[in-house]
């Protein structure tokens, strides 16, 4: 059955989103009609930064691996945040966080990279249970953060399935003042007053895989025939060889038309 949600435009879920953090994606996405999230594993701050800038017009948030750039300093996230600034995207820093809710709370709120003061968005898995969500939330939801559980993996083999996405989702559903979406390759909403924001990796338009287990699927697939909400796409846009800016508007293009085709349907 398909959810009400995905009939409804971004616009009209911003205005009545209960999660603080949802509403400020769904009016972004919106205003600057873009569902595209780019997924940046890039190792420089140079790269990141040009590529940002960019990308940064297409974009309604900045997927980020900050724990893979070898320079990494205090200034990237400066100008990253300036960068946010210029073009309008949110950030969501792709920690998956997966330990007990104590040493969580440390991860996401101290060392260097001090993921909360800067990053709109972080996910979490559900394995270590409830506590999870609690620890992040005592850092997060006060900065008004907000959290995306992990209910499926894109990768080939994903242990993802079953009883522990069931799990997973009912934990999000008791915690609705933080998590905000999934991690998924389906729409989760079921009952008919929840509206969680589906972001989807896994997304490519030349190519079906990676050679190390990914797996791509269309932005068609993805949107229209499976009710996601946000595209997530990284070497498809970045990849050797590619215009960034011109595969920047490719995906933008192909996430917006796919949108536009479902709340017509
Ligand atoms: O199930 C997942 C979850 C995530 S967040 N599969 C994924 O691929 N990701 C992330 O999405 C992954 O960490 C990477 O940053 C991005 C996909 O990148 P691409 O280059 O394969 O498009």
């Amino acid at each position: 059955m398909v959810h009400p949600t995905n009939k409804m435009t971004y616009g009209e879920r911003a205005a009545k989103h209960p999660n603080a953090c949802a509403s400020r994606l769904l009016s972004l996405m919106e205003r600057k009609k873009t569902n595209l999230s780019l997924a940046l594993d890039v190792t420089t701050k140079k790269e990141m930064l040009d590529i940002a800038d960019k990308v940064g017009p297409y974009l309604c948030l900045l997927k980020t691996h900050i724990d893979i750039v070898d320079d990494f300093d205090q200034d990237l996230i400066e100008q990253l945040l300036v960068l946010a600034k210029k073009h309008d995207f949110m950030i969501f820093e792709d920690r998956k966080f997966a330990d007990i809710g104590n040493t969580v709370k440390h991860q996401y709120g101290n060392g260097i990279y001090r993921i909360a003061s800067w990053s709109d968005i972080t996910n979490a898995h559900g394995v270590p249970g409830e506590g999870i969500i609690t620890g992040l939330k005592e850092v997060g939801l006060p900065l008004g953060r907000g959290l995306l559980l992990l209910a499926e993996m894109s990768s080939k083999g994903a242990l993802t399935y079953g009883e522990y996405t069931t799990q997973t989702i009912e934990m999000a559903r008791r915690n609705q003042d933080f998590v905000m979406g999934f991690i998924t390759q389906r729409c989760i909403n079921e009952h008919p007053d929840e509206d969680f924001i589906a972001m989807t990796p896994g997304v490519g338009l030349d190519v079906t895989g990676d050679g190390l287990g990914q797996q791509y699927r269309t932005p068609r697939q993805v949107i229209v025939e499976n009710g996601c909400d946000l595209i997530i796409v990284g070497r498809g846009i970045y990849g050797k060889g590619r215009d960034v800016q011109a595969e920047g508007r490719r995906y933008q293009e192909a996430g917006w038309s796919a949108y536009e085709e479902r709340i017509s349907q």
